[in-house]
């Protein structure tokens, strides 16, 4: 116990600590203000957490997490911080919160629970991604939905969702830290199109997806940023096959805009059919069944894994993806049909 409020304290100091001079500018430096009191702190090591566990050996990292979560009455979630107030540093005009599925740019700082500063991105340029699909850690997926352009937020992250699979934009960070803390600069936030999520897959800009380029963005996937199909038996070169015969519609081999266009706003139709109805069953079971309906999956990715959710009621679940690579070897059940007037 005495470890964690000591935690706890350190970044409450720090907190204060930061930003009294500078407002505005991008050097966020918890890390000399958490360092500063470290100094007089024992190393973790030397904390006597044995004696909570009465016995001559020290506790081991799950260990000592699994009796933070005991503490805490459940799973540890993300902690964060807005400079709002004191420091005021949320801009004052914020026209587009990020949500789910934005493009967001930003700078890093991460920092050990130390206080020690293990990696920022200053000096090697920001990072780009689409929030709530999966390209980076959950604590940081989760933790930058409602920030602003130019806004610094803190986020601190458990270990429970801090995993993430290799990757070279990621590979910075420490992989068995009990908690690592954040310090975001969000550059940019760019609200979710349709033209936007074609452009972020069209890797070589001449306004078509091919094959080819389905599986080169598959392995960018993987290799940048960790991001991989949850079943792993699924063949890229399969995928990519199926997801062109998903969308051709006018049988060139090769994805235009307008077909992606009208095919994903076909899906999203059927998708809204399908929410309401389940929203029909919901209220007519509300008296025998006041639980919450149970999350089943996930929620459908807009980029190459779109087309996993096999009944388009938006949500990918266990059952479609496990069956994902055997349906990938066939064509799709739905094949894109357009009026002639359309394309
Ligand atoms: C890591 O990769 C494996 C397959 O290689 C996948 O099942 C798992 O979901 C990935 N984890 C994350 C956090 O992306
Ligand atoms: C495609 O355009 C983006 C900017 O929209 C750029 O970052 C990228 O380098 C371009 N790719 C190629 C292959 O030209
Ligand atoms: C439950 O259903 C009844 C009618 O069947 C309705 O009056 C009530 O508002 C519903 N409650 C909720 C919480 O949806
Ligand atoms: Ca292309
Ligand atoms: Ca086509």
């Amino acid at each position: 116990m005495i470890k964690f409020n000591v935690v706890l304290f350190i970044f409450l100091i720090g907190l204060d600590l930061v930003y009294t001079d500078g407002i505005g500018t991008v050097e966020v430096d918890l890390a000399a203000a958490t360092n500063a009191i470290g100094k007089k702190k024992k190393p973790e090591e030397s904390i006597p957490v044995i004696e909570i566990r009465g016995e001559g050996k020290p506790m081991t990292a799950a260990q000592i997490r699994a009796l933070e979560e005991t503490s805490n009455g459940g799973p540890l979630d993300i902690k964060g911080w807005s400079f709002t107030g004191k420091f005021d540093l949320r801009p004052v005009a914020c026209p587009h919160a990020a949500k789910r599925l934005d493009f967001v740019t930003f700078h890093y700082k991460g920092f050990l629970e130390d206080g020690k500063k293990f990696d920022q991105t200053y000096g090697r340029g920001p990072i780009r991604i689409q929030l709530g699909t999966g390209m980076v850690m959950p604590g940081l997926d989760k933790g930058m939905r409602g920030m602003c352009d130019t806004e610094l937020r803190k986020i601190s992250v458990p270990f429970r969702l801090s995993r993430k699979n290799k990757s070279k934009v990621w590979k910075h960070i420490p992989n068995d830290e009990h908690r690592l803390n954040f310090n975001i600069e969000m550059l940019e936030v760019e609200e979710w199109t349709l033209e936007k999520q074609f452009k972020f897959m069209d890797l070589n800009n001449d306004t078509y997806l091919t094959e080819s380029e389905l599986v080169r963005f598959a392995e960018t996937m993987r290799k940048e940023f960790g991001k991989t199909w949850k079943n792993e038996d699924i063949d890229n070169i399969l995928a990519a096959r199926y997801y062109i015969l998903y969308f051709d519609a006018n049988s060139d081999s090769k994805i235009s805009f307008e077909e992606f266009k009208q095919i994903i706003e076909r899906d999203q139709a059927t998708m809204e059919t399908a929410a309401k109805q389940k929203t029909q069953i919901a209220e007519l079971k509300n008296g025998s069944n006041k639980k919450k309906p149970q999350k089943e999956g996930r929620k459908r990715d807009p980029g190459f894994a779109w087309i996993l959710d096999f009944n388009n009621d938006g949500i990918v679940s266990i059952e479609e993806n496990d069956m994902a690579d055997q349906v990938f070897q066939g064509p799709p059940a739905i094949l894109p049909v357009f009026n002639k007037d359309e394309l």
